[in-house]
């Protein structure tokens, strides 16, 4: 049956109930085609939205804040899309009180946000900002007052520019850096906060900034990505070290980038050229932090890495975390390809398989959720899976303080179906995040898509919330 006559069946199955004294045999029926209910997720299941302090703070420059690579980056002519910058972005570092008493209004029982390592420290190491730290607390005891339940990301992409004048990722030292900069962020909030995620998709920022050079640093080339990638997967176990010593009750995760990847065709050379993709989307940070080492079988070529390895880092790069969390948005179809040396694949297009499409041009693909969620599953040193983003992009117009995005609230509402279809296979999921809040400064894209549940009028920094925003809410108040 198609999804449309699906869903037409649904309707008439639910009108039937209604007239029928029978109603409760029809009720699994009814309740499989009707809404989705927050209950069928269980009483623990974890309900939030996540953001990351670039992309929403802004105040770039204020109270001591030091650059970060995204400030140069964002303001160097060129770089991003719109020419536009995430100076002020959504103001969050004013509006933070009115966003907070938003998602309370909301129903949000759990807020994702990240520390900027530059506004608490801002050269990276040495001093400290206490007005940085300041403004964390202020956000921390907003979200407790109102029962709100922080989430924090230490490193979602914003390294400080001081750093990266010394290297960066690139220089191994960053793995001290960010241990003392983990080291200060646990010993203040500790008391308050208990839920860590150490890193954001390290893969994306790695990848983007130190081989494509499309985000910030905007470094280019195999060997700069493979020596800060190593870098990184020794800083993130190291990090949870920092965490679990300072604070043994911590429930510590680190986030990961991963979509669904299936070859062209059932044929050998596109199968092998899938599993090359995969070994460097979605396997090669998250195997190396699981004990199992970078997938050099998978994809031969990695085996450079070893160049940037020393004795005694296969060990370091695990560490047993409490949760992985798991950011998905769409999924891939890929082809061998003779004409892109070393990883000899290529992406077929959503737009040439004629598929629809989100703003940022991914295939709206709500299953890729689910295939992901039974592959993490199948991975023994995985205890726990929160979805920690998904969400949606696509183009919102604002009509008398209005917005209908169907589109997102169908998105959204699709994949909550497969994370259910997932759950009750068995899949140790516990927890979905939506991205994201509000609109805010999408990265190189700039501040043209939009993926909040609140729409940001980037002028007057006023909000509206969104028909999607709307019904999450109303599902969460049940
Ligand atoms: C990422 C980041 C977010 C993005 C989101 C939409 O995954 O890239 O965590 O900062 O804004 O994914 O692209």
């Amino acid at each position: 049956m198609k999804r449309r006559d699906f869903l037409k069946s649904g309707i008439a199955l639910a009108a039937i109930t209604t007239l029928n004294p029978w109603t409760s045999l029809f009720g699994k029926e009814k309740k499989l085609n009707d809404e989705l209910r927050r209950s069928d997720f269980g009483a623990d299941f974890l309900w939030g939205v996540a953001t990351a302090a670039y992309q929403i703070e802004g105040a770039y420059q204020e109270d001591g804040k030091g650059l970060s690579i995204w400030d140069t980056f964002s303001n160097t002519k060129g770089k991003i899309k719109t020419g536009e910058n995430g100076n002020i972005a959504t103001d969050f570092y004013h509006l933070y009180e009115q966003d907070i008493a938003l998602l309370k209004q909301m129903n949000i029982p759990n807020f994702r946000f990240s520390i900027a390592w530059s506004r608490v420290l801002p050269k990276g190491v040495g001093e400290v900002n206490k007005k940085g730290l300041e403004f964390y607390h202020k956000v921390i005891d907003a979200c407790l007052e109102r029962g709100i339940e922080p989430w924090i990301t230490l490193y979602h992409w914003d390294l400080p520019q001081a750093l990266e004048d010394k290297g960066g990722w690139i220089n191994r030292e960053v793995i001290q850096w960010f241990k003392e900069y983990v080291t200060l962020c646990i010993r203040e909030f500790k008391g308050k906060v208990k839920n860590w995620m150490i890193m954001n998709e390290p893969t994306a920022f790695t990848a983007l900034g130190y081989m494509l050079g499309i985000h910030a640093p905007g470094k280019k080339g195999i060997d700069k990505f493979l020596k800060a990638s190593h870098h990184t997967a020794l800083a993130l176990a190291e990090g949870g070290r920092t965490i679990r010593e300072l604070f043994p009750q911590a429930n510590i995760g680190s986030t990961f980038s991963c979509s669904y990847i299936e070859p062209l065709k059932p044929k050998n050379k596109h199968q092998k050229a899938a599993a090359r993709i995969e070994a460097v989307m979605n396997k090669f940070f998250l195997e190396a932090v699981l004990g199992r080492g970078y997938p050099i079988q998978d994809f031969p070529a990695l085996k450079r890495i070893k160049k940037f390895m020393l004795p005694g880092d296969e060990d370091k790069l695990k560490f047993d975390l409490d949760f992985v969390g798991l950011q998905n948005y769409t999924r891939e179809v890929v082809k061998y390809s003779l004409f892109r040396p070393v990883i000899w694949a290529n992406q077929v297009k959503p737009q040439k398989r004629g598929v629809e499409t989100t703003e940022m041009g991914w295939e709206v693909y709500p299953e890729s959720v689910y295939q992901m969620l039974k592959i993490y599953a199948s991975y023994p040193e995985i205890p726990k899976i929160i979805i920690t983003e998904s969400g949606a992009s696509f183009p919102d117009k604002l009509e008398d303080s209005k917005i209908h995005d169907e589109k997102r609230k169908k998105y959204l509402q699709d994949v909550l179906k497969q994370v259910l279809r997932a759950k009750k296979e068995g899949v140790p999921v516990q927890g979905y995040f939506i991205w994201t809040f509000t609109d805010n400064f999408e990265w190189a894209e700039g501040f043209r898509p939009r993926f909040g549940l609140v729409y940001v009028d980037f002028q007057s920094q006023k909000r509206y919330i969104k028909d999607s925003g709307k019904w999450f809410a109303e599902f969460l108040s049940k």
